[in-house]
């Protein structure tokens, strides 16, 4: 049975690791989505979605890496639930439910508990073969899964602090992301921004999120690209003003978030 679960799962992600459900109770995210989550919760299946599509495809970059390949949480979901329609399928008494960053399961930690990879300084999952260029998602499942699970050797990373030093907010003090100061949460954030939140978006060009932290660390030296054909097909490095959102990392956040950005780096 182990055989077929894995080939379910490895069918629609590359990478997948389990970690028990009671290792993430204690830190579970309050958010809406928490409601879907099963009463006898037993494990977590976490599955890593690489990105990154090599330095040729980031000419004219100006949003974060994330952000120019199709909108994630479509293409998780939508590969995670047809793993789930199948797992069902093979056992009709249990429950398996997707979740993907609107989650309350907090995915970093869950990840490391999993052995998927270490946690960065910068607050983030840093696997061996893809760097931290990944984005998680998960089946919470009632089902069985002890087989699966396997103590991680490593849970943090090499220590070496350039990403705290980098960060031009000094949101990380090495414990995690200080999200008021963040880079990436100002340029998501909506109305009007201060003048020096503006100047920090047009310094570093970007319209959308920010990949300082991740593109100064070693670990990301050598990452692999993504095999994922959504991402690989998909791809458009640079946001304009009037573009169509539909379907793009930022949509959710609406139009006059991200074109507000566009004329502030513009
Ligand atoms: C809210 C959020 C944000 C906010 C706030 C971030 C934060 N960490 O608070 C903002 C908007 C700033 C943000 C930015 C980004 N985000 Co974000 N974000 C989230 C989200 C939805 C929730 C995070 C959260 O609140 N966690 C709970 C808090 C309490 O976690 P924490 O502060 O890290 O505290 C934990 C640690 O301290 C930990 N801890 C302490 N010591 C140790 C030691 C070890 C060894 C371990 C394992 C844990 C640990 O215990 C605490 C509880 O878990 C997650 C998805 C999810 N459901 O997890 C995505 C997520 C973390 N984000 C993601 C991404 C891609 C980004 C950006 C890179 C996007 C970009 N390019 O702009 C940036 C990176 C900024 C950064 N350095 O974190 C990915 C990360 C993938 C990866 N490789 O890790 C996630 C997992 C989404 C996804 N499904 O892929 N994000």
């Amino acid at each position: 049975m182990k055989n077929e679960i894995e080939k379910i799962i490895k069918k629609e992600v590359p990478v997948f690791g389990v970690c028990s459900f009671e290792r993430v109770t204690e830190n579970l995210i309050n958010c809406r989505a928490a409601g879907r989550l099963p009463d006898n919760s037993r494990y977590v299946i976490v599955t890593v979605f690489p990105y990154y599509l090599g330095e040729e495809k980031y000419k004219g970059l100006n949003i974060s890496r994330y952000a120019v390949v199709a909108d994630y949480h479509r293409v998780v979901n939508d590969r995670l639930n047809r793993a789930a329609a199948e797992l069902r399928a093979l056992f009709p008494d249990e429950r398996f439910e997707v979740f993907a960053d609107n989650s309350p399961i907090p995915e970093v930690l869950a990840a490391v508990n999993a052995g998927i990879g270490v946690r960065g300084k910068n607050g983030l999952l840093i696997t061996e073969k893809y760097g931290s260029w990944v984005f998680i998602g998960e089946i919470v499942t009632t089902l069985d899964m002890s087989d699966f699970v396997a103590e991680p050797k490593k849970t943090e990373c090499i220590n070496c602090g350039k990403c705290v030093s980098a960060c031009p907010t000094r949101a990380l003090s090495g414990q995690g992301v200080d999200k008021q100061r963040c880079l990436s949460d100002i340029t998501q954030r909506k109305g009007e921004l201060t003048p020096e939140q503006e100047e920090l978006i047009r310094k570093y060009n970007c319209a959308w999120g920010c990949d300082i932290c991740q593109n100064i660390c070693p670990m990301n030296t050598n990452a692999e690209r993504t095999p994922i054909e959504e991402f690989i097909s998909s791809s458009e490095p640079t946001a304009r003003s009037g573009m169509d959102i539909d379907g793009r990392a930022f949509a959710w956040r609406g139009r006059a978030v991200i074109e507000r950005n566009i004329k502030i780096i513009e």
